[in-house]
């Protein structure tokens, strides 16, 4: 596939101005960098949740405006997969279980570094429930993650301990699934962790860059991108997607 990035890097690099470089890849590039979802493609729409959204308790900036691009893109998919977190009350990821810990400092449990977060998507809370504005009823699973008290879930494969396992890449492999295309919400938490271990797994993946909007604490945004790129994940634009 053509990296858009690249290519525009290596012009700029070759001293085209910007007005050239938009031209020349709009004209000749832009329908070669065209994606097309077939039957061994999936798209994970990853936790578009009222908590992660405006007025939820853990909103993601401009969340809402995921909802579109989702509802969009998952019209070309034959399969789609989507996501909810779904804890415990009292979860370990919580600030509010720590005496004298706010929200989105770091503490240190048995599996590792854990960012505390204001309590959210406490399981059958309206907060946890999913956008009511999604429109993708052709979605086969819905797999939910971070029940355990003890132990947060940012990927929808793998528990933050790295051994217990959703069942999820049992399930896309079962299904000949190959290709994974991964939107929603947040991109430096549960969309890129999500994306490593689809890598970690096998599958081709791709992240739909407008299809997700970040946290960003402590650098978690760059971090995530550059985390990803080293792990081969390949960072889309929606308007990539033949859908
Ligand atoms: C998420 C923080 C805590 C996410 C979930 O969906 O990215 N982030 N729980
Ligand atoms: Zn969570």
């Amino acid at each position: 596939m053509l990296d858009r990035r690249r290519i525009l890097a290596g012009l700029a690099l070759a001293g085209l101005g910007t007005t050239a470089i938009t031209t020349c890849v709009s004209s000749t590039l832009w329908a070669a960098a065209s994606i097309k979802p077939d039957d061994a493609s999936a798209l994970l729409v990853i936790d578009v949740q009222n908590c992660f959204l405006p007025g939820g308790s853990l909103a993601v900036k401009d969340g809402e405006q995921v909802v579109p691009v989702i509802n969009r893109i998952a019209k070309g998919f034959a399969n789609v997969v989507m996501t909810q977190d779904w804890h415990t009350g009292g979860h370990v990821s919580f600030a509010s279980v720590h005496p004298g810990k706010k929200p989105f400092e770091t503490i240190d449990l048995p599996y590792g570094k854990q960012v505390l977060w204001p309590d959210h998507c406490v399981q059958g809370t309206d907060g946890a429930s999913l956008s009511k504005d999604l429109s993708i009823p052709h979605a086969a699973l819905i797999i939910r993650k971070g029940f355990h008290k003890d132990v947060d879930s940012y990927s929808a494969f793998t528990e933050a301990d790295g051994k217990t396992t959703t069942g999820l890449a049992a399930y896309l492999k079962a299904r000949g699934v190959e290709r994974l295309f991964v939107a929603g919400l947040a991109t430096d938490f549960c969309v890129a962790w999500t994306a490593l271990d689809a890598r970690k797994s096998g599958f081709e993946t791709y992240v739909v860059e407008d299809a997700c909007r970040g946290i960003d604490t402590q650098g978690s945004l760059a971090k995530a991108w550059t985390d990803m790129a080293q792990a081969g994940v390949k960072r889309i634009q929606s308007g990539d997607l033949a859908v």
